[in-house]
């Protein structure tokens, strides 16, 4: 897998053959930036909102709800974007709804957007959970399958047509899952008239997190001029001081256009240039991107911009696009973790979006403190568990050196129908998406394609070898892992990732109360993984709950001392493995966060070493301790041998 480390001019074609695969998507996703010919227009705030309750609900598609104001078709209410709607308000019906909302809003779009022909406005939406349908003024614009992750639909035509309206924006949401969905669940129809009332039905789900719904990220409006660069990729390598960015810019709205690319460094300095569709920009004496905790300057970025200049006869186009570009690189042996040729080990967390009142609604303060506790912690990366996170969060990751186990919304695939064809064309589909989406950031460094799968179900091998297959050759510059639990029967699909990744949780699911089974178990783990695939390892989860302020000497399941107790004899064993083939750690969960009602959980998942408002339990503070010791021994800086207290 990944970039052969040192192979002179091959390596330099192989690049370039990489690269071709990198963009074999057809279009692009790139993330809304205001430039000198783009702007941006957020639609976040309020917006009128309507459950569809109707024993069906289907009654606002029989009804067209889209066509007139949602007001006019029955009671409306206030509605955040971006929220889950389910903790906004005091209607227990609505915290737990299953089936189709209504969203709707006005919005004044600028008269030159309107006059100007030579601009594209385009409609995004940053992620809705799960399936949504968008119209403006009426009229159907697009429909998307799937959260967490963006769609779009240009809208400058038809807002045109009668530029005295306003545009209304009618966005339907549909959360239910089914066996073909990501992640999977299936609708259970109770009927027992003496048990249940008359049109009882649950969703049920094989995952651990509360299903959280509705508009989960910003929903905006951007222009582009008609011809545009609809998508960048960016590929890096070093040679000695030497960096080298293979990059390829594709145009939509004319087949020539004239690119300029310059790639500029902390201080708007220019470091290379380059012109042409595709190429490679060569800096000298290169800063790389590192780690933070791996490097005394890391997480350094250049900005390369993009400059397209067309005409079509008529009129003349210029479109800028600036996109962030760390440099740096990635590889895997049998038994190491390789970031721009060192050896990299994970000291980080599992993370959820996820926090009280906006659910899995994107919110800045929350992803800012987020980021101070990982510096605080000492933690250099974390794991998107368990889908694709919001792109401002992967830019922070860019920025602060923070590294990315990137992954994709395949959890709870438990089902042997969920192995099915369709399912595994949306898995596909969403892989695409999702690298297309993520492929630029330097932060990225492996993806991973799903979560604890019954994966020793016989249709499971073919299922992730072709998955696995599809995302290499989307992006071959990247390992790719499935994250299974410690049980090694349930390996099918293991033969095809570059890197195991396992959860286990000994003295907690398994044994329960039992700390002394933890050294004989996880090191019986990591040595049956290894001796049959001889890949590198990763603990991708190990946890215990605790209730935070719940004290027991000797501890007992649930207090703090217990969790502590249940790290501390993990880390016994991770460190005699790190020695050899284990290449990371990644605690469950980074903070408490809320799940579906249920006997095993009180208000929650309580594995978080911080609570849900982010405050620390016991174990943050061994957790802190042991990570700022790692940082030391394996990072490379002789001023951090000192204990930080700075954060
Ligand atoms: C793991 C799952 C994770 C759960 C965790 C737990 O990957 O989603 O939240 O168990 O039960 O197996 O706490």
């Amino acid at each position: 897998m990944v970039i052969p480390a040192r192979l002179g001019a091959f390596r330099v074609l192989w690049l370039f053959a990489v690269f071709e695969a990198v963009c074999l998507l057809d279009t692009g996703m790139l993330f809304p930036r205001e430039s000198s010919s783009r702007e941006v227009k957020e639609l976040n705030g309020r917006w009128d909102f309507r459950a569809d309750k109707s024993p069906n609900r289907n009654q606002g598609f029989d009804k067209a709800w889209y066509k007139i104001r949602l007001a006019e078709t029955g009671p409306v209410i206030d509605m955040p974007v971006p929220a889950s709607y389910n903790d906004i308000t005091q209607d227990p019906t609505l915290r737990d709804f299953i089936g189709w909302v209504w969203y709707e809003r006005e919005v004044v779009v600028p008269s030159r957007w309107i006059a100007d022909e030579g601009t594209r406005v385009v409609l995004r939406v940053g992620s809705a959970h799960y399936y949504s349908v968008v119209w403006v003024n009426g009229v159907k614009v697009t429909e998307h399958n799937g959260g967490h992750l963006p769609f779009e639909a240009e809208i400058g035509s038809l807002i045109r047509k009668d530029p005295t309206q306003p545009c209304r924006i009618t966005i339907a949401v549909n959360n239910t899952l089914t066996l073909d969905t990501l992640p999977p669940g299936n609708i259970q129809h109770m009927d027992d008239r003496t048990k249940y009332p008359d049109g009882f039905f649950v969703q049920n789900i094989y995952f651990d997190f509360f299903n959280y719904a509705g508009i989960h990220r910003s929903v905006l409006l951007y222009t582009t001029p008609k011809v545009y660069v609809d998508d960048i990729t960016v590929v890096t390598d070093f040679l000695d001081n030497t960096g080298l960015v293979y990059y390829k810019v594709s145009v939509q709205g004319a087949a020539t256009a004239t690119l300029n690319v310059t790639l500029m460094d902390k201080n708007a300095r220019c470091v290379a240039s380059s012109s042409g569709p595709s190429g490679v920009l060569k800096v000298v004496d290169v800063n790389l991107w590192w780690p933070y905790l791996m490097h005394e300057n890391p997480a350094y970025l250049y900005s390369m911009e993009v400059r397209l200049m067309a005409t079509d006869g008529r009129s003349t186009y210029e479109d800028v696009y600036t996109l962030p570009v760390g440099i740096r690189t990635v590889n895997v042996t049998s038994t190491q973790f390789l970031i721009n040729n060192k050896p990299f080990y994970f000291h980080g967390v599992n993370k959820h979006e996820d926090s009280d009142i906006r659910g899995k609604g994107f919110d800045w303060p929350l992803i800012v403190k987020d980021f101070n506790l990982l510096k605080w912690l000492g933690a250099n990366s974390f794991r998107t568990s368990h889908y694709p996170y919001a792109e401002e969060i992967l830019q922070m990751c860019d920025r602060h050196g923070i590294v990315v186990i990137d992954e994709c919304p395949g959890v709870g695939i438990k089902d042997i129908r969920s192995f099915g064809n369709s399912s595994l064309t949306h898995h596909l589909a969403v892989m695409d998406e999702l690298v297309s989406r993520d492929k630029n950031h330097a932060s990225v460094v492996m993806w991973s394609v799903a979560n604890e799968p019954a994966a020793e179900m016989p249709p499971a091998d073919f299922y992730f070898k072709t998955l696995i297959k599809h995302t290499k050759a989307l992006d071959p510059t990247r390992p790719v892992t499935f994250i299974t639990d410690s049980n090694y029967a349930r390996d099918r699909g293991a033969p095809y990732v570059d890197v195991i990744c396992v959860n286990s949780y000994f003295s907690w699911y398994h044994d329960p109360g039992h700390l002394e089974v933890i050294p004989i178990q996880l090191k019986s783990q990591f040595e049956n993984w290894y001796g049959k695939y001889q890949k590198p390892i990763i603990q991708s989860e190990y946890g215990a709950d605790a209730v935070a302020g719940l004290h027991s000497d000797p501890p007992v399941m649930f207090s703090e001392e217990y969790q502590k107790a249940v790290l501390q004899s993990y880390h016994n064993v991770l460190d005699q493995k790190r020695k050899q083939y284990v290449i990371g750690e990644l605690i469950w969960n980074f903070a408490d966060f809320m799940t579906v009602q249920g006997i095993t959980r009180v208000v929650g998942n309580k594995k978080g070493i911080f609570t849900r408002e982010r405050q620390p339990k016991a174990a943050a503070f061994i957790l802190k301790e042991r990570y700022w010791r790692l940082a030391n021994e394996t990072g490379r800086l002789p001023f951090w041998t000192k204990y930080p207290c700075s954060f």
